[in-house]
Parts: structure tokens; C-alpha cells; sequence
């Protein structure tokens, strides 16, 4: 019996212009890792609150991932999905592959967080009279974790051993710190960011939300 078709959600136009910054490009990603085929679905910001969509995501947010019966949502749990299904993403020892699963959370737990809190600084209550007094506070707890986790790195490749989840999830939530200059106050941590974007399976992954996102007419 042939596998079922995976279907994932996207932005019909994400607001980055195509730098790879939705989260779609991360489970993208890890089906490329794993050579799985999956299509697209995009939705509008219109489509994203109405019902249709709210069925497969209770806050209506991309992405989602379909698999014949099966509705996910949440990156971190697709991508633990994908990773648990198909060889290519977690170390066979059940150990390496619990420490992997940790990374995971690290980085959508520990790490995003306060990089998310930049980007709602920033974007969101940018026109505040008190975002200049906040942005260094919030910068400030960004890098107290990159030092942590640039310490935590060293000079190895990846964070424990082989290539694994826990670095894709990581990659992913460092990449959007770029803009910011603050990557680059960590040497290891910049490599390592290129290191995960140097993937082939990156690469087609953000080759391709980059076809429907580049700035032009919308892709047929
Ligand atoms: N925790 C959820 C997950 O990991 O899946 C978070 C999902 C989420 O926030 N999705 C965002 C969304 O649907 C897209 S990725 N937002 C629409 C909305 O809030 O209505 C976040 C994102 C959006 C845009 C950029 N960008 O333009 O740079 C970067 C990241």
C-alpha cells in the first residue's frame, strides 16, 4: 500500500517576502531530510480564522500537516512526527534520541521565546513610547541564551553528536535572529546556523517557499 499524501499548510504570501522565517520552512525542511514528498496548501490570512482551517489549527496558524487520518499542528510535534517515522532525523540509541528530543524543546521553549519578544518589540509595539527603554532588556535576554548555548556548542558541528531534530529545530529558531545582528556576536553560533542552512535538504526546503513567496506576481 503506498503512502499517504502529506499535506502542510503555508502562507499564501508570507509577510518575510521569502527569507524562509514561517514555520513552514522548517517542517519542509525535515521532510527533505527524510525524503518524504509533501504538498502545499496556502492559505490566506482571511482563511487562516475561518472554519475550514480552525479545524486543523485551533488558533489559526500555519502550518499544519495532514497525513491520511492524521491532523497535526504545531511545528515542534510535526516535526517530532516526521522524525519518529522515517529514519533521518533521530540517533537509533534510545538515549541519543531522548537527548535529541530535549534540543527540540530547548529551542522552542528556552530559546524562541525570547526572540519572539523581539520580534513583538519590534513589529508589533514598535510605535510604543516605551520601546526604546525595552529593546536593549529584551536583546539582553536574548544574548544571556546564546551565551549559554554557545558555551553549551563549543566547537563541535551539532549540538549532540551526529545531525539529529534537535538541531534542525534549533537552526530554525536562530535563523531569525540574523537580521538582528545578534548571531553574529557568537562566531560557533553563526556557523552553526550556516552549517544547518548549507544542508541540501535546507536548501530545497527554502528554495521552494521562496517560489511562492518572492516578491512578484503571485506563483500559478
Ligand atoms: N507554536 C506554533 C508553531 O510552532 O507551529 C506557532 C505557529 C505560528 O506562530 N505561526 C505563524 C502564523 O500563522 C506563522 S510563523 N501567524 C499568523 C497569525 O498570527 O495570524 C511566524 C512568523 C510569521 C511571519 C514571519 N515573518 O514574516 O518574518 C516570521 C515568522
Amino acid at each position: 500500500m503506498s503512502a499517504p499524501t502529506i499535506v502542510i499548510t503555508a502562507f499564501e504570501r508570507s509577510p518575510d517576502g521569502g527569507q524562509g522565517l514561517a514555520r513552514d520552512t522548517r517542517v519542509r525542511w525535515a521532510l527533505e531530510e527524510v525524503g518524504r514528498p509533501y504538498e502545499v496548501r496556502l492559505v490566506s490570512f482571511r482563511a487562516k480564522q475561518e472554519a475550514a482551517h480552525l479545524r486543523l489549527h485551533p488558533f489559526g496558524l500555519i502550518p499544519t500537516y495532514e497525513e491520511g487520518d492524521l491532523a497535526l499542528f504545531e511545528s515542534g510535534a510535526i516535526i517530532l512526527h516526521i522524525a519518529e517515522r522515517h529514519p533521518g532525523l533521530f540517533p537509533g540509541d534510545a538515549n541519543a534520541r531522548a537527548r535529541a528530543i530535549t534540543w527540540m524543546f530547548a529551542a522552542v521553549n528556552t530559546v524562541e521565546p525570547p526572540i519572539l519578544e523581539l520580534a513583538n518589540a519590534r513589529f508589533a509595539e514598535g510605535d510604543q513610547p516605551w520601546t526604546d527603554q525595552r529593546l536593549p532588556l529584551v536583546k539582553d535576554r536574548i544574548r544571556d541564551r546564546l551565551r549559554q548555548l554557545s558555551a553549551r556548542l563549543g566547537d563541535a558541528d551539532w549540538l549532540d553528536g551526529a545531525f539529529s531534530a534537535g538541531d534542525l529545530m534549533m537552526v530554525s529558531v536562530l535563523l531569525r535572529l540574523r537580521a538582528s545582528g545578534l548571531l553574529d556576536e557568537f562566531a560557533n553560533l553563526a556557523a552553526y546556523v550556516a552549517r544547518g542552512e548549507a544542508r541540501p535538504a535546507y536548501q530545497r526546503a527554502f528554495a521552494a517557499q521562496l517560489a511562492i513567496n518572492a516578491p512578484g506576481p503571485p506563483a500559478a
